[in-house]
């Protein structure tokens, strides 16, 4: 069944450190070979042996409108014919800045990058070059990309291997970050009281996606919102899953919560290698060239890019109803999926906001990282692959949440709810 992708996992091996480009897809955590994938369309993945997926990682989140979306590939093909890249300003680069400050609430001004790991990165060195101070605060299983700031109590990846402590890393670097467990005030607090007037920044995901999918408790994000008010922290929504996919607005719509800045990946570029960051134009103007906290890069803003982002993001502007059936599929298959959980009778909870959903096999609630990690992760393991046998193709980790396509359709969510009913008879 997984002939040439088990072929091509031993050649990739060979050329490529653990045969992958990003460590999560190598399947370690779940075992079994990764599949190398040959093409996708709509809800649908198909791997190099032409087995199909019905695909619930969406790139990690980009592919809202499900993959090979007409309209994206074919303003990809018309721009490709302009040339791939300038290295020099353009118009589209403004009428995309333009895009989403009329999309998103409290962006004064947006600098374009090239990921959501170069978008946080920069946010942060903004952050401690506006504030003149050094250290930040971040959450326990948050995953804010690979930058070394970020690669502390990390989530993702970091959790999903396991990975306590980062070679490469500097103690200095480390000792500027601080964490604490996402949910707690009080923890957060306590650590501000302690480093009064060192903190920089708090960086948050609004609802984290890297531990599986996990909601803010009510109050959290208003709580931290109000201390950063009262200690001239900068507030940082990391909205790299969460950016027009809860909302056209991003979590800070759908949440009510104004961040001082914010970062974005992937989805603005409709799953080409963008990010950006964004906020307050009293922070943003700090940024080179108009101040001196120094960014740069030859394919920020780049053509291609834009064009595959701006053509995403003008469909979900204008059809915001595509968030409301994304939801209604979503709350579709959190029921489907609580039905034939429920009658498994093993301890389970599901975590669902808009388009986001992740199943832990636990039996108290998943409010932080220690929650999601004492869940049985042996059993995710076992669903995982008698899902994927039977054509349904989970994050492959419990420490990712899925992520909803609006090409999926109510036939789809039901195969999905039917495939866990019988991959549940197979876990022991
Ligand atoms: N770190 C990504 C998920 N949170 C996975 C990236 C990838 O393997 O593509």
């Amino acid at each position: 069944m997984y002939e040439k992708s088990k072929e091509l996992f031993e050649r990739a091996q060979k050329s490529i450190p653990g045969g992958v480009n990003s460590p999560v897809r190598a399947f370690k955590s779940v075992g079994g070979t990764p599949l190398f994938m040959q093409k996708a369309k709509g809800a649908y993945m198909y791997d190099a042996d032409g087995n199909q997926y019905i695909d619930y990682i969406a790139s990690w989140g980009p592919m809202i409108l499900g993959h090979a979306h007409e309209p994206i590939v074919k303003a990809i093909q018309e721009k490709a014919l302009d040339s791939t890249s300038f290295g020099a300003p353009t118009q589209l680069e403004i009428e995309m800045a333009e895009l989403i400050l009329s999309m998103v609430p409290n962006v004064d001004m947006i600098r374009m990058v090239s990921s959501g790991t170069e978008a946080c990165m920069s946010a942060i060195r903004l952050a401690r070059g506006y504030t003149g101070r050094n250290k930040i605060i971040k959450f326990e299983g948050h995953y804010h990309g690979h930058a070394d700031s970020f690669l502390v109590k990390a989530g993702s990846g970091v959790a999903t291997f396991n990975i306590q402590t980062v070679p490469g890393v500097t103690a200095g670097v480390a000792n500027d970050t601080l964490t604490a467990a996402y949910n707690d005030l009080d923890a957060v607090k306590k650590l501000a009281a302690e480093h009064k007037g060192d903190i920089a920044a708090i960086i948050v995901e609004p609802v984290a996606g890297n531990m599986g999918c996990i909601l803010p408790q009510p109050g959290f994000h208003e709580g931290l919102r109000q201390l950063c008010d009262d200690e001239g922290i900068v507030f940082i929504f990391d909205e790299v899953m969460t950016g027009f996919r809860l909302a056209a607005g991003g979590a800070q719509e759908r949440l009510g919560i104004k961040a001082d800045l914010v970062t974005y990946g992937k989805v603005i570029g409709g799953g080409m290698p963008v990010g950006a960051f964004g906020g307050k134009k009293e922070i943003m103007q700090h940024i080179a060239p108009l101040g001196n906290v120094y960014q740069a890069g030859t394919l920020s803003g780049n053509p291609i890019a834009m064009i595959a982002g701006y053509t995403l993001l003008t469909e979900l502007k204008n059809n915001p109803s595509i968030y409301k059936e994304l939801e209604e599929k979503t709350i579709y298959l959190r029921d489907g999926l609580n039905e034939v959980l429920k009658a498994w009778g093993q301890p389970y909870i599901i975590n669902q906001l808009g388009s986001m959903i992740s199943i832990h096999f636990s039996d108290h609630a998943v409010v932080d990282f220690a929650t999601a990690a004492s869940a049985n992760n042996e059993l995710f393991k076992k669903y995982f692959h008698a899902m994927l046998k039977r054509g349904v193709y989970l994050p492959p980790s419990a420490f990712e949440s899925w992520f909803l396509n609006n090409a999926l359709t109510y036939a789809d969510l039901d195969k999905t709810i039917a495939a866990t009913k019988e991959s549940l008879q197979e876990l022991v």
